[in-house]
């Protein structure tokens, strides 16, 4: 009990020591992270892969009021890959049933944070109890003019530029598009993030150096940042740590740094 007090402080002490140390007018404007390490993270406990879902959502708590304090624009998260369904069936189920959960809990605190939700991926192959509660939310924030919380659900990312390349080759063979206009800014305009500003950092915990299919146009130019930390042990301090090694890094999109 005792350490734990001191450790509690120690914690705090770092954030608002990270936090004093972040520049408001270098932010990135959008991020995105990829909530990986739940299931091991139950696993080195001894609990049910499940649990480890249920701490996963309290970390996105935490991290959600701290991106909306710091005054993020953005919040990208991978809540559902297109090749989570090859989990458990009843890994799968539970996953399902977590947004409904999550905004039964949460929804009124975003609503009081002026928070958008918004999501990419193919929610039409979604449960309908599970697309209703995402459609319902989506529909309660749509007027707010907040940060946007975007959730990706059943989202992968050749599967977002296989659609982009799909509708484009559609456009082409009606006559609205010729093959000659099709550039960067045309394609950026065919995926789900075509309203969102370009991302600027992916965050990965729980020690995978990999992208798993997320985001695979948008993370061109992006800053990359991994810890070896599991999600539902990933804290605010984390998150700050983050930010700054992005605000400490030179962006250069390809040119030289002029000295
Ligand atoms: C499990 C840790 C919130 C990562 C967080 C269906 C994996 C908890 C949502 C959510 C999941 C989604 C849409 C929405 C509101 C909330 C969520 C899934 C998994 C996959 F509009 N947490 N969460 N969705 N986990």
């Amino acid at each position: 009990m005792e350490l734990q007090v001191i450790d509690m402080k120690e914690s705090n002490r770092r954030e608002t020591k990270l936090a004093r140390l972040i520049s408001p007018q270098k932010l990135p404007n959008h991020v995105a992270i990829i909530m990986d390490g739940n299931g091991r993270w139950a696993n080195k406990r001894g609990l049910p892969r499940i649990a480890g879902h249920r701490a996963g959502m309290n970390t996105l708590k935490e991290i959600i009021t701290c991106a909306h304090d710091l005054g993020i624009n953005v919040l990208t998260l991978f809540a559902f890959s297109t090749e989570n369904w090859k989990r458990p069936r009843w890994e799968v189920d539970f996953l399902m049933r977590l947004p409904q959960e999550y905004l039964q809990k949460e929804l009124q605190s975003l609503m009081e944070k002026n928070i958008v939700i918004k999501t990419m991926g193919e929610l039409k192959q979604l449960p309908r109890i599970t697309k209703n509660t995402v459609r319902e939310a989506l529909q309660k924030t749509k007027n707010n003019s907040g940060m946007i919380l975007n959730f990706a659900l059943n989202y992968g990312g050749r599967h977002e530029i296989l659609n982009a390349v799909k509708a484009i080759s559609e456009k082409v063979k009606r006559g609205i598009l010729k093959t000659e206009e099709i550039n960067e800014d045309l394609f950026d305009g065919h995926l789900y993030t075509k309203d969102l500003p370009q991302l600027d950092l992916l965050i990965r915990p729980s020690g995978e150096l990999r992208i798993s299919n997320f985001l695979l146009w948008q993370l061109a130019y992006a800053e990359l940042w991994f810890t070896e930390i599991f999600w539902p042990d990933f804290k605010k301090e984390h998150f700050l740590e983050a930010i700054l090694d992005y605000q400490e890094r030179e962006r250069r999109f390809g040119g030289i740094h002029k000295l």
